[in-house]
């Protein structure tokens, strides 16, 4: 018998079997470890000399769950399963005790509800996050942590699949004990206490569940649940297979998890949400730059420009504790950017999402200053100040004669080219964009943008400056636009082609806001400024005169109707109010625009505006991944999930396109090719290739 295997370590310990999960970097529950786990149960049973069972985990967690990646392969149904294993763990006549540390999630969780008794280190973390992922637990968590810690509770933790620390439920009914000192230690004695008992040991599957009202209980979350959770089936399933456990019992509510694991982890929203969790990992990884790459250290942190970036910029610093020194050239600019920073945090502490004492504590960490002497010290530098190369030209020149060797020099540019920017140093290497979005202390996003000479450490170094700001950052090759902006052009594009042929803004609006975006491009645009479009038009039609554009857009702004700012932009804006009302104006506007270009208006379906919108931004990702701009098809999913409000159920546009068929998105982009305005449409060859392969982005 195969005891030892590479993912399981079984070790002896005063006549205590020790099984130790050894299989980073979360101890998940793979096939093997599976494996493992069952003949290690089997060993220890069959040996005279072992008198009871510790489970635990080596390294950083007791176990993450079901290893996510075997999923909807055949290993993920390969005997031993998840339910074989705890099964074989109840049977066990020896006592099974799961000593916990660190984390218990998922798979791992309802292993440790599989065992006689429960140990737990303070501090570690304990979930049932299988919701986040589109499913349910399935093995046994809806039945089993009921049964431990209460109806209630534990409906909480499974619809939510948050963490809760295990000191929280140590007096919950889940652990029998909490480590005061070293857990095994503790674990170990435990067991040797333990198997002095008279078996059968108890079971986590035999206790009752106890509520005063437990259908109307069921039902009134089931009511609030689904009404906040309309895209995403795995919720309300949760509830189901709860309350399945609740009315049929046991084994009845266990045989009903399982058939809504199964259906659940086939729906596109659970591929969806499994992408962005592996996307946004995997975007943190960047081909060239190996884990080992050495860091800079950074302790000081500086800002140039105290404005709404500059000031959000800041503010993720503060959140974080570490402290920055912030620029301005002018008294009241600085000291205007302060009092929006403080204005921000008091909003929150009136919301009682902040203290009045972290308050003071991050307004603190700001050192506000006017030279530039005092950025000497400075590790890394973003400038945030006006969009304009000649004014950067200046920033950077100046950063280059004071800033100490070896900083990390940043632009927050968005549209400028960063290689222009870092050749006004003569340290080019030092140099790198790193793009937040607006509101910068809100928007996950952070586009890292690489020059041709950015050092690879910088980018090690700026990447994990990111996830200690909690941003999402995503690679970037210098472009005009770079992954998000060069794609939403397209978008735009094709929702101007649109008003021109015969649609509505409202109707654009609603139909791919019904598709799932937060909101559509003519409220979106309303929003940001329609100004800010305009500026980038006319720039585009000097430097791409080849590049067609509808003109209606420009037409609106030229009678000044630039958004919400000017109480009137593509709707009409009641003063003060910001719900977007169609305008009689502008549709008549459009109407006319069309007789004067000389196109006959037809009735657009709905089908065709979220083929077109969400088709134009597969197909400039895909021109984006041929020219190397990003390194992969999940990067610009995850630019596109975190920065631009795609709904996150539907995975972003390139798994969207894999999702459709590469085969079916190249005959509707060749079918708009032949539509007027059909020569926005130069299909992707890595597009069109993938879609006669058979092949995918994913
Ligand atoms: C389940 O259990 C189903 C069962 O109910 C039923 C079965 C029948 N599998 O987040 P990190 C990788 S569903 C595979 O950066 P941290 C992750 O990709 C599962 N891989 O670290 C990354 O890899 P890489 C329910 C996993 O310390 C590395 O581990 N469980 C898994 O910040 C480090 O990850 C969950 O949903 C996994 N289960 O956080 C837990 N988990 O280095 C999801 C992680 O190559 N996981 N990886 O990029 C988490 O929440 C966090 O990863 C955790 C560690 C808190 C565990």
């Amino acid at each position: 018998m195969v005891v030892d295997n590479a993912a399981v370590k079984y070790t002896t310990r005063d006549g205590v079997a020790v099984i130790t999960l050894n299989n980073p970097p979360v101890n998940g529950l793979g096939h093997a470890t599976r494996t493992g786990i069952v003949e290690g149960i089997a060993r220890a049973n069959s040996d005279a000399a072992v008198t009871a069972i510790v489970i635990t985990g080596a390294g950083k967690a007791f176990s993450g769950g079901a290893d996510i990646t075997e999923f909807n392969t055949p290993k993920a149904t390969q005997e031993p399963t998840l339910h074989t294993v705890i099964k074989e763990v109840e049977k066990s006549a020896k006592p099974v005790v799961a000593a916990i540390h660190s984390v218990a999630m998922g798979g791992g969780l309802e292993l440790a509800l599989g065992a006689h008794y429960r140990i737990a280190a303070p501090g570690a973390q304990i979930a049932l996050p299988e919701v986040k992922l589109g499913i349910l637990p399935g093995a046994g968590g809806t039945q089993r942590l009921p049964r431990a810690i209460g109806l209630e509770a534990a409906l909480n933790m499974i619809v939510s699949g948050a963490p809760v620390p295990s000191e929280k439920l140590a007096k919950s009914g889940l652990f029998d004990a909490m480590a005061q000192g070293d857990l095994l230690d503790e674990a170990v004695a435990f067991a040797r206490k333990a198997a002095d008992k008279q078996g059968p040991h108890p079971l986590v599957r035999n206790r009752k569940i106890e509520h005063p009202n437990a259908e109307g209980f069921l039902q009134f979350s089931r009511n609030t649940v689904g009404a906040m959770s309309k895209n995403y089936p795995a919720p309300v399933k949760c509830i189901d297979a709860i309350a399945a456990g609740v009315k049929q019992g046991f084994d009845k509510g266990l045989a009903y998890e399982r058939e809504c694991f199964v259906e659940l982890v086939q729906t596109p929203e659970s591929h969806a949400l499994r992408h962005a969790f592996f996307g946004e990992r995997a975007a943190s990884k960047i081909p060239d730059v190996p884990s080992s790459t050495p860091m800079r250290d950074i302790q000081k942190i500086a800002v140039i420009g105290a404005g709404t970036m500059g000031g959000g910029i800041t503010m993720n610093f503060l959140n974080a504790g570490v402290p920055v020194t912030l620029l301005e050239t002018k008294q009241e600019a600085l000291d205007r950017g302060l009092a929006t920073i403080r204005k921000n945090y008091e909003a929150q502490v009136k919301k009682g999402k902040l203290t009045q004492e972290k308050l003071d504590a991050r307004m603190a960490l700001i050192s506000p200053t006017l030279s530039y002497d005092d950025l000497k010290q400075a590790d890394l530098i973003i400038e945030a100040v006006f969009e304009e190369l000649g004014v950067k030209e200046q920033v950077f020149k100046r950063l280059d004669e004071v800033a100490k060797p070896g900083a990390i020099l940043a632009s927050n540019t968005s549209t400028l080219d960063v290689d222009k920017i870092a050749a006004f140093t003569k340290r080019p290497q030092d140099v790198v964009g790193l793009h937040f979005f607006s509101p910068a202390n809100v928007m996950k996003l952070l586009e890292v943008v690489r020059g041709k000479d950015t050092a690879k450490d910088v980018l090690a170094t700026v990447m994990q400056v990111a996830k200690k700001i909690r941003k999402t950052a995503v690679v970037s090759g210098v472009c005009d636009g770079f992954i998000g902006n060069r794609m939403i052009e397209q978008y735009v594009r094709q929702a101007l082609y649109m008003l021109e042929e015969g649609a509505l803004p409202a109707q654009v609006d609603r139909a791919i806001e019904k598709f799932g975006f937060a909101m559509g491009p003519f409220r979106m645009s309303d929003l940001a400024g329609n100004d800010i479009g305009w500026a980038i038009r006319k720039r585009r039609y000097q430097e791409h005169p080849d590049m067609k554009y509808s003109k209606i857009a420009d037409r609106l702004c030229e009678t000044g109707r630039f958004g919400q700012k000017t109480g009137a932009g593509w709707y009409d804006y009641k003063a003060g109010e910001r719900a977007a009302l169609p305008s009689k104006l502008v549709d008549e506007m459009i109407v006319a625009y069309s007789k004067e270009a000389g196109v006959e208006r037809r009735k657009i379906s709905d089908e065709e505006i979220v083929e077109r919108l969400v088709y134009a931004l597969a197909n400039e990702g895909a021109k984006i991944l041929e020219e190397g701009i990003a390194s992969k098809a999940s990067d610009i999913d995850m630019v596109y999930l975190t920065g631009y409000g795609f709904p996150l159920w539907r995975g972003g546009p390139m798994l969207y396109a894999d999702t459709v068929g590469l085969y079916n998105v190249a005959r509707s982009i060749r079918r708009y090719a032949q539509q007027p305005n059909g020569d926005a449409w130069q299909i992707a060859s890595s597009l069109a290739e993938r879609a006669e392969n058979g092949g995918s982005f994913n």
